[in-house]
């Protein structure tokens, strides 16, 4: 299928949409502007729509201020416009279409055209017209990395500059075990195509708000580590987010603190986005499958290192879940 991609899209000529999630990470982010920079520099018509605004160190990637670039929520007419009167829909980095959120959804269900998905998360929705599904990647932007360079065409700064960001945010700068000699080999190419590391890095990691530096010191003051040191806890209430005024991607890798720890195999972000709503967020190490976790008591999932969740319960209760219910899924040494 991926050998194809792009020679179908030569063989259907009209606009192409590309979307990816609700609240859009690195991946997210590189993947859909680093295949949108590309197909525009073979002609074709491209627009991209993302459901919610980035952070702001995402915004600053090479060529986000670009025309094509749309948020769902800001501009929902023109967004409806534009899906209108496409005739290709990418999917890039979800694996189901609620992962847009509910007002984009609808779009994306009852589009006339092609749809097609390309993604790493496990259990891809299977009702895509084409499905490039592979949970071995480390990302969404390998996979488009792939695509391109059997497609030959020429890569610009703004491709390479995104397709690394998507690299080095999903492989937590490339120490994740889903980071493949695959990955690495990418992610040199991309240097060759003139992607500056350094510069990403520093855009990405040495930018933070302050209300992000306040929320982390709340987090980490208040951490909950079990009593077989297996599992960190760290949970945000409601009035924690507001007090220092959080802003959309201020948590964004707080969850990864926990696994600092020593002896640590899991680390949960438990954030109550409003009350009675919480957000869940999971990683772990080694063979201790979050995804699995997820899928049976938060209803959530996503990767086996890395996963994601909700619940309706309160704070003190679902961390008394998390206590009670982690056991199953730690796997002594
Ligand atoms: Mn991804």
């Amino acid at each position: 299928m991926e050998d194809r991609i792009i020679d179908f899209l030569r063989g259907n000529p009209g606009n192409i949409v590309l979307t990816s999630h609700f609240n859009p990470d690195g991946d997210a982010i590189g993947s859909t502007l680093g295949f949108a920079h590309y197909l525009q520099g073979q002609g074709f018509n491209v627009n991209v729509i993302f459901p919610n605004e980035p952070s702001i160190p995402l915004r600053n990637s090479l060529g986000y201020s670009s025309s094509f670039v749309h948020i769902d929520q800001h501009e929902r007419n023109k967004t409806k416009t534009i899906i209108s009167q496409a005739n290709t829909l990418f999917a890039l980095d979800y694996n189901v279409s609620s992962r847009v959120g509910k007002e984009m959804s609808a779009l994306i269900d009852n589009f006339s055209g092609t749809r097609i998905l390309i993604d790493h998360h496990e259990s891809p929705d299977h009702s895509f017209d084409y499905m490039y599904s592979l949970t071995s990647k480390s990302s969404t932007s390998e996979m488009i990395f792939d695509i391109i360079e059997k497609d030959g065409g020429a890569v610009d700064i703004a491709c390479a500059d995104n397709l690394l960001m998507g690299l080095i945010t999903d492989t937590g700068s490339f120490k994740f075990p889903i980071t493949s000699s695959r990955t690495h080999e990418v992610a040199g190419k991309l240097l060759n195509f003139g992607a500056q590391p350094s510069i990403i890095h520093e855009r990405l990691y040495d930018n933070n708000s302050k209300s992000r530096i306040l929320i982390w010191g709340l987090a980490l003051s208040n951490i909950l580590i079990t009593e077989d040191n297996s599992v960190a806890i760290l949970s945000l209430s409601n009035s924690d987010l507001n007090e220092v005024n959080c802003q959309p991607g201020d948590t964004e890798g707080l969850v990864n603190q926990g696994l600092g720890i020593k002896g640590v195999k899991m680390s949960v972000l438990i954030r109550e986005d409003s009350v009675g709503s919480l957000k869940m967020s999971f990683r772990s190490k080694g063979d201790v499958n979050v995804n699995d976790y997820s899928r049976q008591y938060w209803q959530g999932g996503g990767h086996k290192n890395a996963a994601g969740g909700v619940s309706e319960l309160t704070i003190l209760e679902a961390i008394d879940k998390v206590k009670s219910t982690s056991k199953e899924i730690i796997i002594d040494d």
